[in-house]
């Protein structure tokens, strides 16, 4: 955590001075850029949109997560967040997900659900991918899915939407702006070094967001929602992360 926060530091006082006026002023000219966060509310809010406006001026929309080789893969593997004990999603586990759909709805042309057997006919990658959990710990594992751009476009998403909402059958919730919902390295996985995603890890399916801390790849996903506003989605801050102490934004 230490390292995250003197880095975010450098990040703030980079933009504030590359920008040369105060924080609150760079503020203002990140609001006019479209980089203020949902999260951007109360006492820690000029940091946390410092740190996106940064990030997102500074890199490229496409910069890319280093992808490692097969050796590289860790030999454990921890897990944060277990498969939830609901009836709902006991039962979907042990009919083998055949009853499982994800829904895609909201500011799209064609909303719809797609049985697990339906994504893994979609044209499938994998990646070999580093995941950083905000507590300390990471592993390198290879993820196999469907780039979350591939369903986006089957269904069509509008142009006036911003974010791509999703939730899991655990309660938790979180959201992508577009560059980052569209970026290469976003997929749907439903693969874990091998074809099959354990219930551990987020089975039947997980979002796999490489450039940004482990709580962003949320699991055991139920339903994805398209939306150009997030002030009515649950408590309004575009995840269920700031609630904790931890960012909307969480790139690394
Ligand atoms: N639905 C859901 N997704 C989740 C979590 C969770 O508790 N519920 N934990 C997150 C956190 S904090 C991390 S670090 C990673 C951990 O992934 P792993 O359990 O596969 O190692 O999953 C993320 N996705
Ligand atoms: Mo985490």
């Amino acid at each position: 955590m230490s390292s995250s926060i003197s880095r975010r530091k450098m990040i703030t006082t980079g933009v504030a001075a590359v920008a040369g006026v105060s924080g609150l002023a760079a503020s203002r000219i990140a609001g006019h850029y479209g980089l203020i966060p949902p999260d951007s509310g109360g006492i820690w809010g000029v940091g946390e949109t410092l740190t996106y406006a940064a990030q997102r001026v500074l890199m490229s929309h496409h910069s890319m997560a280093r992808e490692f080789s097969l050796s590289d893969v860790s030999k454990v593997v921890p897990v944060s967040g277990l498969p939830p004990k609901t009836d709902l999603y006991q039962g979907l586990l042990a009919g083998g997900f055949k009853d499982w759909r994800l829904t895609v709805d909201g500011m799209v042309a064609r909303p719809g659900t797609f049985a697990l057997e339906e994504l893994k006919r979609m044209p499938a990658r994998s990646q070999i991918t580093h995941q950083a959990c905000e507590e300390g710990w990471s592993f390198i594992c290879q993820w196999t899915g469907v780039p979350l751009s591939y369903v986006l476009n089957l269904v069509g998403v509008s142009k006036q939407a911003k974010y791509v909402v999703v939730y899991a059958f655990d309660d938790v919730w979180d959201s992508l702006d577009m560059p980052d919902a569209y970026h290469p390295q976003t997929f749907l996985t439903y693969g874990m070094n091998g074809p099959d995603l354990n219930a551990d890890h987020g089975a039947p399916l997980r979002l796999r967001v490489a450039r940004q801390l482990g709580y962003k790849s949320v699991k055991f996903l139920s339903r994805i929602t398209v939306t150009d506003s997030l002030k009515h989605v649950g408590d309004g801050k575009g995840s269920i992360q700031p609630a904790f102490g931890y960012s909307w934004y969480a790139g690394i």
